[in-house]
Formats: C-alpha cells, sequence, structure tokens
C-alpha cells in the first residue's frame, strides 16, 4: 500500500466529502503520514465551497485505535515536539462546515480525540471509545482532556483519563459523547443520511452555528450572546435567508448557494 492511501478522501455525492481512515491492519493508529493526510484532506476540503458536509470514518474493526505506538515508540520528546501534532489537528478543526465522526470499532487516544474534534458523532453498537494514555506513561496530548472535560464533565472525563477505561457507545451516548447509537452496519447509511439532511441546508447558516457552538462556551456569556447575535444578524442580510423565508411561504423546498 502506498504511504498516501492511508488516509482517503472520497466525493460520494454532490456536496458530501468523505474522509476515511485506511490502515487497516494497524486499526488505523495514527502515525505521522497520516495525521498529515487528514491536515491535507481538510486543507483541500477548506477550498471546496461546493462541499458542505464531510463524514470522517475508519474501518468497521476501527476508527483508530490512537497514535501509532511503534512509530512513537522511537521518538524522542523533541521529535514529537518537532511533529507539531497541534498544527495538523488544527487544520481539521478549523474546518468551518459540519463534521459528523461515524465510528465503528476502536476509538481510542488519539482516536478518540479526532472524534472529539467532530461536531456530531455517530456510533455503531460495538464502537468502544477511550483515552488510555495513562495506561502508556502519558496522558492525551491532542484534546483528549479537555475537549472532553467540555462535553462530558468533570467526573467521566476524570474517570475516562484517569482510568484509561474503555467505555461502549451506549455508555458513551449516556454522558453526552455520542449522538446516535446505530446498528454497526447502519452507521454510514445514517451518516450519508445526516449529510445530506446538512448538505440541504443554507451553508452560511451551518458554518455560523457550528462557529457558536465551539467558540462561545470559552468566552463569558455576555461575549457569546453578542457573538451570538452578530452572527444572527449577519445571517438576516443573507440571500439564503431570503430564500429561505420564500420557500416556507411558497411551500416549496429552498435552493440555497452560501451567499
Ligand atoms: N499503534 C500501533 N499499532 C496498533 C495500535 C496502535 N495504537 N493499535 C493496534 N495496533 C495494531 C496491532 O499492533 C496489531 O498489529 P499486528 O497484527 O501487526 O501485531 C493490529 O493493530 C491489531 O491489533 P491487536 O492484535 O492488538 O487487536 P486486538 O483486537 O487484540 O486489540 C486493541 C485491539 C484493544 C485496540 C489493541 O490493539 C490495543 O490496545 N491497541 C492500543 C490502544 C492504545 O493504547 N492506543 C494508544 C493510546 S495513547 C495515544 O493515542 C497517544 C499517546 C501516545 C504516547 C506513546 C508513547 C510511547
Amino acid at each position: 500500500m502506498s504511504e498516501k492511501a492511508e488516509v482517503l478522501l472520497e466525493y460520494p455525492e454532490d456536496h458530501i466529502a468523505v474522509v476515511r481512515l485506511n490502515r487497516p491492519k494497524a486499526y488505523n493508529a495514527l502515525n505521522l503520514n497520516s495525521r498529515t493526510l487528514i491536515a491535507e484532506k481538510f486543507n483541500e476540503l477548506k477550498m471546496r465551497e461546493d462541499i458542505r458536509a464531510v463524514i470522517i470514518t475508519g474501518s468497521e474493526k476501527a476508527f483508530a485505535a490512537g497514535a501509532d505506538l511503534k512509530e512513537m515508540s522511537v521518538l524522542s520528546a523533541v521529535d514529537y515536539y518537532k511533529t507539531h501534532v497541534e498544527l495538523l489537528y488544527n487544520a481539521f478543526a478549523d474546518y468551518p462546515r459540519p463534521v459528523i465522526a461515524a465510528v465503528n470499532g476502536f476509538a481510542l487516544g488519539g482516536g478518540m480525540e479526532l472524534a472529539m474534534i467532530s461536531d456530531i458523532i455517530l456510533a455503531g453498537k460495538g464502537a468502544k471509545f477511550g483515552q488510555p494514555e495513562v495506561k502508556v506513561g502519558v496522558m492525551p496530548g491532542a484534546g483528549g482532556s479537555q475537549r472532553l472535560v467540555r462535553a462530558v464533565g468533570k467526573y467521566n472525563a476524570m474517570r475516562l483519563c484517569l482510568t484509561g477505561m474503555m467505555i461502549g457507545a451506549e455508555e458513551a451516548k449516556d454522558m453526552g459523547l455520542v449522538c446516535e447509537v446505530l446498528d454497526d452496519d447502519k452507521v454510514m447509511d445514517r451518516a450519508m443520511e445526516m449529510a445530506r439532511e446538512l448538505a440541504a441546508l443554507p451553508p452560511l447558516g451551518l458554518e455560523h452555528i457550528k462557529y457558536a457552538i465551539l467558540h462561545g462556551p470559552d468566552m463569558s456569556l455576555e461575549s457569546a450572546l453578542g457573538l451570538e447575535r452578530k452572527s444572527m444578524q449577519v445571517l438576516l442580510s443573507s440571500k439564503d435567508r431570503a430564500e429561505a423565508t420564500a420557500a416556507f411561504i411558497e411551500k416549496r423546498s429552498g435552493t440555497y448557494k452560501g451567499e
């Protein structure tokens, strides 16, 4: 397999892209090459205004079983620092349109961190989530403690990160990490269905909602409410807003251009 094929970018339908982790023999463990490719794919997608919803997924056995422990075992702290993986993750985290994680199998360590960069997590019944970094002598280093505490609160974040335990999809849903639990073979179908729904909505609205939900919680409530209000006012002047209102009044579906 060529190194380039470790992450695939597919365009299954108009307006929808799929980023597929493709190291099945290593349970999609994230080596530097695959992290670089994920960043490249999201940078490519940022230039594609026609793409309105993205699905990130792995294989049936693993979304991603964490950092590639074999590769990392030979890196010194300075080597690791110089990889600047945070810049690679940021290329994904800064992507402005909705991203759905379609998770089957293991989403561990860096794999769970990757899922948590997404906006909506769908999981198969057999999916397993965990932040096992403590068991290999480190701690989450790409958002695993910080995105997790913001998503599920202190006590479950502590439980997962301190013990390194794995939890199933239902438990992850109960704690607010996973949005929907599906039969394993239906996860991708549901992700596509949701991506189609998103792709049919006004794209500027999606972008502004994503931005406000991502950034608002780190501001004071007053500032966040200001951000929300200003974003709404920007949307009021968009052509898509006019089209959406006209479509409602004329009892038809709207067609949106992101203008
Ligand atoms: N890195 C590299 N290879 C992996 C990884 C990984 N994280 N996970 C699985 N693989 C490989 C296995 O080596 C194996 O390959 P091979 O057949 O060549 O030996 C193949 O994938 C299948 O794995 P198993 O045979 O182990 O499959 P099982 O179904 O028995 O078990 C598990 C699946 C439970 C997922 C098991 O593979 C496992 O525990 N994997 C490691 C999970 C883990 O701890 N991930 C890392 C979390 S830490 C992190 O992400 C960031 C911090 C890294 C710091 C590293 C400091 C050295």
